[in-house]
Parts: C-alpha cells; structure tokens; sequence
C-alpha cells in the first residue's frame, strides 16, 4: 500500500479538547523535539514535517462551545478532527504513511476517517485500557476522547455537529487490544455489536504473541488489508507511560506493546499510525521523559525497528 520509497508525514496534533487535563496538546511537541522525525529517517523512511497544525485558528472561529448534552467542547473537537481528516486522507492517497501525534484520542476520529477514505476495506487496531466508545447517551464524563470509536461506527443519535464523520467503520473491522478499564455502557455496545477485543486478562491468559495473532486472524485474516494502528499509551503500565491523562495499572509491558508494534509492521500492511495521550505536564521530569521516548520507540517500533 505504501510506495517506494518509503515515505512518511507526521501529523502533528497539539490538542487537548476532547478531555479536561491540559498538557496533551504539548504531547507531539515532546515527541518532535525528543528526535522523532531523524530517528524515523534513519530507519529509511523519507519523512515530511511541516510543523504541528495550528489549531488556534479553529478555535477561533468558534467563539462559544456549549456542552451539546453531556458532550465538552463538541464543535471545536468536530472541526479539529475534520481537519485531521483531510491531512490524514490527503497523505494516504499520495502513498505517505501519516503518523498522527496526539494530543487527546478524539483525534482518532480524525484520523481514522482520512484513512477509510482512502482505504475503505482498512481494519484498525486499537491498543488502549479504555474502549473509547461510549455514545453521547452513556457517557459519564462527556470527555469525547472516551467516545471517538462509537463516531466512527455510527452508534447512538446523530448529532448534526459531527455530521461529516461518515460512520465508514464496520464493528468487524475494529479489534482492541489491551483494555481494563470499560464503563458498564460499553461493555453492553462491545457485546451488542460482536466488537472482538482482547483484554489484559486474554494477553496474561495467551501472552501477547498469541493476543496479535488472534486479534489480526480477526480483522485481517489474510494479511491482506490495509492496516490503522491507532496506540494509546495508556494501554502500557503506569509504571511503563507514567505521564498521560487516564493511568490504568495494570497494562501492557514496555515489550508487549512494542511487541504489537513489531508485528503489525512485520504484516507490511500499516498504512497509518497513531501514537495518543502522551501528556508531559503530568508527572515528574524523569517519568515524563521515560514516556516520551516510550511514544518515540512505539513509533519506530511500529515503522520497521527491529532488535537485531
Ligand atoms: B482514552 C472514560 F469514564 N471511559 O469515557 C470516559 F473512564 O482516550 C475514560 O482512552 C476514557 O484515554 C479514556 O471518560 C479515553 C472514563
Ligand atoms: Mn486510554
Ligand atoms: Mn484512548
Ligand atoms: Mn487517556
């Protein structure tokens, strides 16, 4: 799916409105700076950075963003992701690899809508604690990161803000990896909608080489469909990611998720990656640091880094 030669664009996504914590906008930043895009080069992807999006120019378009229901910020969450889309979308129809740096996970509604526009038959696998699919009917929080799936799929009331998302997403074509932390309401929308997912309690029952292979027989039995990975760091530990929005213990080792990483890469069939939720203003220096470079291995990891 990907031309030679290698190419890749980074998408930098400095945003933090689909949750209340602030500093995940700061989260590709980090990555950038901790050497991101050279450490991708030398693994013998040519890489385009244009500089991260400027949201503010969104944002001020809209000057009011009242909570529609419980949902925060909808209108400026919607446009940001329609924007992402269009860079994602128009990256993947030149055969460059977008590698989304988040920024907050509603984003992934962004992202993975440029990639089904231009991959229709794309599966997308998801490595997060959380299911992020709560509709604006079973959300708790109203923070729109926990919901971004659920847009995709098209589940609960039309909102007539995020009109654009075309629910292009078939629950076949979706797996997770690495959850523990799902409110009752998602567990039923999981059930109700056959959505395959594999828990921490599957990788500690199967081990994770057994988990990827079982999630890809799931939505890419053949190995032959184009693949989205979209990597919340919080899947890790906390002792592993220690500085995003929404810790979990109890997560992914540092190798079970770069094992994923290795092997959705060994498919050849990544067509687009996200790398989410890396917060820096959320724990002391030195964790910030460790999760940052966990973000920057994640991603070479991902794109063709191999440990011989
Ligand atoms: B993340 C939550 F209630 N489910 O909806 C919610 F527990 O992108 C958390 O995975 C969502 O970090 C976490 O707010 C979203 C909560
Ligand atoms: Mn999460
Ligand atoms: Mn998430
Ligand atoms: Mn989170």
């Amino acid at each position: 799916f990907i031309r030679e030669p290698k190419s890749l664009a980074i998408v930098g996504c400095p945003f933090s409105g689909g949750q209340p914590r602030p500093g995940v906008d700061q989260g590709p930043i980090h990555l950038i700076q901790a050497g991101l895009p050279s450490q991708l080069e030398e693994l013998g992807w040519k890489v385009q950075f244009d500089g991260h999006h400027q949201f503010e120019d969104i944002a001020k378009f809209i000057t009011s963003d009242p909570d529609i229901g419980k949902l925060k910020n909808p209108r400026v969450v919607s446009k940001v992701c329609e924007a992402v889309a269009k860079s994602v979308g128009s990256h993947a129809k030149q055969g460059v690899l977008p590698v989304t740096l988040g920024g907050d996970h509603s984003l992934a509604m962004g992202t993975i809508s440029g990639t089904l526009e231009q991959y229709p038959d794309a599966c997308v696998v998801w490595i997060d604690a959380h299911a992020d699919i709560n509709t604006a009917e079973t959300t708790d929080t109203g923070n729109i990161h926990g919901m971004p799936v659920s847009f995709l799929l098209g589940l609960g009331q039309p909102i007539p803000e995020f009109a654009w998302i075309k629910p292009q997403l078939k629950p076949n074509k979706i797996v997770y990896i690495g959850l523990r932390d799902v409110d009752a309401g998602e567990k039923k929308i999981l059930r109700e909608n056959g959505i395959k997912a594999f828990s921490m309690h599957e990788v500690d029952k199967h081990g994770i080489g057994k988990v990827v292979e079982l999630a890809l027989d799931h939505v890419n039995p053949k190995r032959d469909l184009p693949i989205h990975l979209s990597f919340d760091v919080d899947a890790l530990d906390p002792t592993v990611a220690p500085s995003t929005g929404t810790p979990v213990r109890g997560g992914l080792t540092f190798r079970e998720g770069h094992y994923i990483c290795e092997a959705i890469y060994e498919t050849g069939c990544l067509v687009a990656l996200d790398i989410m939720e890396v917060n820096p203003s959320l724990a002391k220096e030195e964790e910030v640091r460790q999760t940052v470079a966990v973000g920057c291995s994640l991603a070479r990891s991902a794109l063709g880094e191999t440990l011989l």
